[in-house]
């Protein structure tokens, strides 16, 4: 382990009671829920763009907190410098998996030869460090959405050279990802949208991002990548409309291009509010479809617009969120935070207390997550709600056999239906407290 955060001990489980802020009040690793231990239902990951890179910079000011980590920015030595940090956080923090863009890990140089060169390097450097540890990559991605090239698109682009760089961008990371032990790739279409209609050709541009996505596919296949890939919606923001809008947008879409059995879907919380739904509705959505992969681990502030990328604090989410990925028997990926301290929190132990709060507000959810289903309330309570399927004519409209008319003879006979009953919504909302807050 190196030395940069040198005031900062080894982050170990010490229980609720405790008043130490660098340690982990939920988060047991090795405590068994439902079977399984903690760091298994929760494969965590650390994001590098926000914790190796991010210096708070905003549309209003410049950066608060110094990510140099003892080097000369945007040099390769601050690559390794990142590497080093990197490392030393996840074994402080017990973190098994990173996930990284290219040019988070290297400066971007203007020529893409070069700035592959410079990505062999710093692989073969990760390589290095990650012998010896548990560490490693989660998924990888390319940033086509930073570089002015893209700002018409990367797939969606009108440019058959820019679709060319967006080509050679993919190769390259799911090259790194290989290499890395990667568990999946992800596309996030930050710029595969529109601001206008009038100057979009929308259907040329979806059957071009889809045939990106085969040619993925197909040279992923043929190095060795067996994971994975994954879409990760976002309604807007940085455009104003983006394609894969949230969960059934994009399941719908790879379906509609033969896309469905090598992708499933990446699925970030602050995303599907912007969306306008809740977190636990876009992986309800995902797994019902067999679709949930992988999770980008944080949270939005409701009452701002965009993609503030808090880290995970509201337990409800974390509960319904853990909830959900119990009954569907958990994620070929992992839990990504792709969350950033706050601007004014930039010193590094912000960093740690960013990822203690993570990890434990998912540890927590985890158990509550797991004391719900094991209460079985909540599962007999719809089960019993859709009871009435149960006889011969629910039998025969669930297996496709019924007709209309028979049906409209049933209700005829009827002349009018009993009550369906009631939803309960108050009382099942009473008993998540009593189950979240009980002794
Ligand atoms: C941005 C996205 C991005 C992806 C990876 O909103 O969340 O960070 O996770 O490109
Ligand atoms: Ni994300
Ligand atoms: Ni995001």
């Amino acid at each position: 382990m190196s030395d940069i955060f040198t005031s900062i001990p080894r982050i170990r489980y010490e229980g609720s009671g405790s008043k130490n802020p660098l340690a982990f009040k939920y988060y047991d690793a090795d405590r068994v829920i439902m079977g399984k231990k903690m760091k298994e239902h929760l494969p965590f990951a650390m994001a590098w763009w926000h914790n190796l890179c991010a210096s708070g910079v905003d549309m209003f000011g410049s950066g608060t907190t110094d990510k140099s980590f003892g080097s000369t920015l945007g040099t390769m030595e601050q690559a390794r410098a990142k590497v080093d940090a990197g490392f030393e956080f996840m074994e402080k923090l017990g973190i098994e998996y990173f996930c990284f863009h290219d040019v988070d890990l290297v400066p971007e140089a203007d020529d893409i030869n070069e700035t592959n060169r410079r990505l062999d390097e710093i692989s073969d450097y990760i390589l290095e460090k990650m012998r010896g540890t548990n560490i490693k990559c989660l998924w990888g991605t390319a940033n086509m959405f930073g570089n002015p090239r893209f700002m018409n698109g990367a797939g969606s682009t009108n440019s058959v050279d820019v679709y060319c760089f967006a080509a050679a961008q993919i190769k390259k990371a799911l090259e790194l990802t290989v290499k890395l032990g990667g568990r999946g790739y992800v596309f996030w279409g930050g710029r595969e949208g529109y601001e206008t209609l009038l100057n979009t050709d929308v259907k040329f541009e979806q059957e071009n991002i889809a045939a990106l996505m085969h040619m993925a596919v197909d040279y992923g296949r043929s190095i060795g990548f067996t994971g994975d890939f994954y879409i990760e919606p976002k309604p807007k923001e940085p455009m104003k409309h983006q394609y894969d809008y949230d969960a059934a947008t994009a399941i719908g879409f790879l379906r509609q291009y033969g896309l469905d059995k090598d992708f499933k879907l990446n699925i970030e919380a602050n995303h599907a509010t912007l969306a306008g739904h809740t977190f636990q509705h876009d992986l309800r959505i995902s797994a019902i479809n067999g679709m949930l992969g992988s999770v980008d681990a944080n949270q939005g502030d409701l009452l701002l617009g965009w993609d503030t990328d808090e880290f995970p604090f509201n337990i409800y989410e974390t509960t319904m969120c853990m909830y959900e990925v119990l009954k569907a028997g958990g994620l070929t990926g992992g839990f990504n935070f792709d969350a950033k301290t706050r601007r004014p929190s930039n010193t590094p132990e912000d960093m740690f207390y960013g990822y203690i709060l993570g990890m434990d507000s998912f540890a927590l959810g985890l158990i509550k997550a797991a004391q719900l289903i094991e209460d079985g309330r909540l599962d007999a309570f719809v089960k019993d709600r859709y009871s009435s399927f149960e006889g011969d004519l629910g039998h025969k409209i669930r297996s496709g056999e019924a007709t209309l008319e028979e049906l409209a003879a049933h209700a005829s006979k009827l002349r009018r239906p009993a009550s369906p009953g009631s939803g309960r919504q108050e009382y099942l909302e009473s008993l998540v407290n009593s189950v979240l807050f009980g002794a």
